[in-house]
Formats: C-alpha cells, sequence, structure tokens
C-alpha cells in the first residue's frame, strides 16, 4: 500500500524511503546538546554536516522541552532560530522545520524559511492554527500532556496506546476543523514527554495503532532518558546505540519520520532495515 504524502509549504514529501529529521538545537540548556551551537556560523557547520551525513530535513529549535525545562519567551526564541534559518535558507535546499509551541515564533520562522513547523503541544496556541493554515506550512501533532516543567505528574495511563491515539485523535480533528489540510499533517506519540519508560516502549511498540489513524508517523527517541535507563545510564551523547535500536524497531511498526541528534548512524541502519522491510514484505 502507498505510504501517506506529507504536504509542506516546498511541495509533497513522499514518505516512501525513511525521512530523517537532523535536530539543530539553538539553545544553552538541551538534555544532550545545549550550547552547542553558540553562533548561527556553528549552526551552519552542524547543520551542512548533518545533511552530508543523510538528512532529509533539519528541525531548528530555540527552546528546550526537556522534562522540567522552563519557556522561553517569544522574541529570545526569535533572536535564536531567524538568523540561523534565514543563513540555513540561503546556504541549504533542504526543508527547514521549526519545533516551537508558539504562533509568533512560527510565524517569523517561516517567514525566514521554515517549511514545516513541529509544535510539541499540537495547537495549544490559540494563533497557530491560523499560521500553518494560511503559510501552508506542513505540521507536527505531538502528543503532550501538562506542559514540559510539570508533564512528569502527568504520566500516568491505564492504556496508554490507546489513550495516545485517542488524544491524538481528537487534536487531528481539531487540526483539520481549523482549516488545516489533513495531507499537511503528521502524527507524533511523543516519546519521553509525560512518559515513563514503560509507555515509551509500549507506544513504540504498537506504532500501528496510530497508523490507523491515516498519517505519516514520526518519532523522536534520540538519546532520551529510557534509552539511559534501559542501557547502565551513559550520559545522552553516548545513547546512539540506543537510539538506532528505537528507530528501527519504529520503523517495523510503522512509522516513517524519525528526529535524531546522530545522523550518520541512524540513516544507515534505517536505510538496511528499510531494505529487509520492503523484502520481507514482498515475500510474505
Ligand atoms: N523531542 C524533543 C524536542 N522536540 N519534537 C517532536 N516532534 N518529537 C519529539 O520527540 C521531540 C520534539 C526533545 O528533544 P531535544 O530537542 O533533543 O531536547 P530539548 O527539548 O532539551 O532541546
Amino acid at each position: 500500500m502507498a505510504e501517506p504524502g506529507w504536504q509542506t509549504r516546498t511541495g509533497v514529501w513522499r514518505t516512501e524511503r525513511p525521512c530523517l529529521l537532523g535536530i539543530l538545537n539553538i539553545t544553552p540548556d538541551s538534555f544532550s546538546d545545549g550550547g552547542e551551537l553558540g553562533s548561527a556560523d556553528a549552526a551552519l557547520r552542524r547543520a551542512l554536516r548533518l545533511v552530508e551525513e543523510g538528512a532529509d530535513m533539519l528541525d531548528v529549535g530555540g527552546e528546550s522541552t526537556r522534562p522540567g525545562a522552563r519557556p522561553v519567551p517569544t522574541t529570545e526564541q526569535i533572536d535564536r532560530v531567524v538568523p540561523v534559518l534565514e543563513l540555513l535558507s540561503r546556504h541549504t535546499a533542504v526543508p527547514l522545520s521549526i519545533d516551537t509551541r508558539d504562533a509568533v515564533v512560527a510565524r517569523a520562522a517561516i517567514d525566514a524559511g521554515a517549511s514545516v513547523v513541529n509544535d510539541v503541544s499540537a495547537l495549544r496556541d490559540p494563533a497557530m492554527a491560523a499560521v500553518v493554515r494560511e503559510s501552508g506550512a506542513g505540521l507536527v501533532l505531538m502528543h503532550l500532556r501538562g506542559e514540559p516543567a510539570t508533564m512528569h505528574q502527568y504520566a500516568r495511563y491505564d492504556d496508554v496506546v490507546r489513550e495516545v491515539v485517542a488524544e491524538l485523535e481528537v487534536v487531528l480533528g481539531r487540526a483539520v476543523g481549523a482549516g488545516i489540510a489533513e495531507d499537511a499533517i503528521v502524527l507524533d506519540p511523543g516519546i519521553g514527554f509525560a512518559k515513563a519508560t514503560e509507555h515509551n516502549l509500549a507506544l513504540l511498540a504498537n506504532l500501528e495503532a496510530l497508523t490507523a489513524l491515516g498519517r505519516p508517523i514520526l518519532v523522536g527517541p534520540s538519546r532520551k532518558a529510557f534509552i539511559g535507563q534501559l542501557a547502565g545510564n551513559p550520559p545522552p551523547a553516548e545513547r546512539v546505540g540506543g537510539t538506532v535500536a528505537a528507530c528501527v524497531a519504529a520503523l517495523f511498526h510503522g512509522a516513517r519520520i524519525f528526529r535524531v541528534h546522530d545522523v550518520a548512524p541512524v540513516r544507515q541502519a534505517l536505510d538496511v532495515a528499510e531494505a529487509i522491510r520492503t523484502a520481507e514484505a514482498r515475500t510474505s
């Protein structure tokens, strides 16, 4: 069966090949790479490396959403991300995504060249839907309960898969009801957002339930705490093997888009895993 496409401002994104979204955090405090990109030039160098390693899209963020993080004011986010997006637009042809919950930041980022809005709060800002609709940007709707500062207290579920699918179905309906084209939307179970390790594992193992909503699935397990917990607590930058494992498992359960820091190893792993997956599909 053909994979659903993803309509962004720069055209339809075909998800026949696993898509890699390389992470560019322009933040002093991100959990794994905070403070690494202190200037637009450093961000450009990292971006060009990620593209060379096989990133299909770059996700630029000016606010950490790690557990306990405090919100970053609009103007500060804009000051962080807009110069980087402008520079990237001039130097690379890959589509750019803005990781923000703030409609004013999203608007400024789109004007600076972003073609996708990655909103981990799934349209909590009442002005966000209009920004996405009017600009024709692609949209990532992620599952989150509460706010990053407080979300750990909402990591309680009777049936995490059923509840996350039901809650994402509601936000998908709300987005479409607000006039956003369904083709522009991808869904994300929000790995690590108001989820304990057992919840992350159940979601990654049952993404088929989410693909039933008819939109491509994005996952963001990269370097997250559950990998540390399962692998003897290495620091985030040493969670590459666990990230690869989570992405490959997610691919076999239906994910098509992968948001990662370590593009080269994940690209190689997913290209091989996808060849195996499609060979299996042809012979069964
Ligand atoms: N995870 C993070 C940030 N944005 N967006 C989507 N769609 N899905 C995710 O799982 C996701 C996301 C958190 O990771 P990171 O950017 O590495 O850390 P921080 O929030 O500390 O900057």
